[in-house]
């Protein structure tokens, strides 16, 4: 063990962001050890790690960050000294619908981290718990400003709100007991490995199997679109290079209204298709009862990550959607495998729920 020069818990990392960050740190850190705890929910799937899965410098350990005694034990047998906590429950739709989950894994299970951090580093030298955050926390944006590390938290999902109760305890522990944090808050990604329930691996789906796509309102809310390989980068440039205590907002400049998002995956997706002419599974689109509490639009002001750290964004949306949706039309086996079980029975009542 003391062979490696870094001992890293990642948790989440069967997850999108985390199995796309595990492929990366596993290849690019021969030298350090990559320990990944993940409870495997609906929304961790091993086959996201197979390439990964034998390395040598590569553990996975099938846990829950609410079980303290797992955390305790995995903490004296590796002696981590770095923490990259991404295990959360994610999808604002099922926070609406029940909360709990929420609670539970993304503010209790964050301050259980916290803790045995705390326990195990009495010297906090070459010590850092970094939290990856969302830029939800911050709430929603009218038509005109950006958000700053500096804008108030102002949650209004029950996803953002415990993303921002965990933000909370983070900063309060290193204000506290001086525990070596940091936190950034990205905006939305997007790339291969994420779960078919977030809009666009979503309507690639849907357009693969000329299912109907659901838009929300009129389509008009505005996110701020990252390719999740840019945010891997960013993680790996703050977690060696971030300052103690600090926070970092991560963003895509790219701004882009939901109907414009699946118009454009509707015109990629017939094009690899070959379906005729292009554009034609616009015809699936169907606007829908809108999200309750839906944040207007969401933009990021990246100019503390650019100026400190030298990070943007590297994959433009036109290349990055492309590279996307050809992912998801090669590995239609893993969009199958995620999608059977207990996903069925949520796709299938939304589905219901909406008239669709
Ligand atoms: P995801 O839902 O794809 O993955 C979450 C992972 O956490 C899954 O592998 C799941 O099995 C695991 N997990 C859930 N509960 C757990 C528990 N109690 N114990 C251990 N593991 C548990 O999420 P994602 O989209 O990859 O997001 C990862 C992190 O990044 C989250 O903290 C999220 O808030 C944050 N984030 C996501 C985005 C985005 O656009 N997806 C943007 C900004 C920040
Ligand atoms: O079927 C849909 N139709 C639709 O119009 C879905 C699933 C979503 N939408 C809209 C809602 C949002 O305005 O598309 C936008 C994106 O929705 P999601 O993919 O659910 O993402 P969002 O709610 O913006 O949150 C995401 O980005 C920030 C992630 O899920 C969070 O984990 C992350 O923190």
């Amino acid at each position: 063990m003391d062979s490696f020069e870094k001992k890293i818990l990642v948790t989440g990392g069967a997850g999108f962001i985390g199995s796309n960050l595990v492929n990366y740190f596993v290849k690019k850190y021969p030298d350090y050890l990559i320990v990944n705890l993940d409870k495997l929910t609906y929304a961790g799937n091993l086959i996201n790690l197979r390439d990964v899965e034998n390395a040598p410098n590569y553990r996975f350990v099938k846990g829950d960050i609410l079980d303290k005694s797992l955390l305790d034990k995995l903490f004296g047998q590796y002696d981590f000294d770095t923490v990259l906590h991404l295990a959360a429950e994610s999808h604002v739709d099922r926070s609406i619908d029940s909360p709990d989950d929420f609670v539970h894994t993304n503010v209790t299970g964050t301050v259980n981290l916290l803790n045995v951090a705390r326990k195990y580093w009495p010297n906090t030298e070459g010590k850092l718990f970094y939290h990856i955050s969302t830029d939800e926390v911050y709430g929603s944006l009218g038509d005109t400003g950006k958000f700053t590390e500096k804008t108030c938290y102002d949650p209004h999902s029950p996803y953002s709100a415990s993303k921002a109760a965990s933000d909370h305890f983070v900063r309060a522990y290193y204000h506290t007991y001086g525990l070596p944090v940091i936190i950034s808050n990205c905006s939305n990604n997007y790339g291969p490995y994420q779960f078919p329930e977030k809009l666009i691996p979503l309507t690639i789906n849907n357009i693969i199997h000329n299912k109907p796509i659901p838009v929300y309102g009129r389509g008009e809310n505005v996110r701020d679109w990252l390719y999740v390989e840019d945010h891997v980068r960013a993680i790996d440039l703050i977690m060696h290079q971030g300052r103690n205590g600090e926070t970092y907002n991560i963003g895509g400049n790219n701004e882009l209204k939901n109907i414009e998002v699946v118009e454009k995956l509707c015109e990629v997706t017939d094009e690899f298709l070959g379906r005729s002419p292009i554009g034609i599974s616009k015809k699936l689109i169907r606007f829908v009862k809108d999200r309750a509490g839906h944040d207007w639009r969401y933009a990021i002001d990246i100019n503390k990550i650019k100026t400190e750290l030298g990070w943007q964004p590297a994959v433009r949306f036109d290349e990055g959607i492309r590279k996307t949706v050809q992912w998801y039309l090669d590995r239609q086996d893993w969009l199958k495998q995620v999608t059977s079980g207990a996903y069925r029975n949520y796709y299938d009542k939304m589905y219901k729920n909406r008239g669709l």
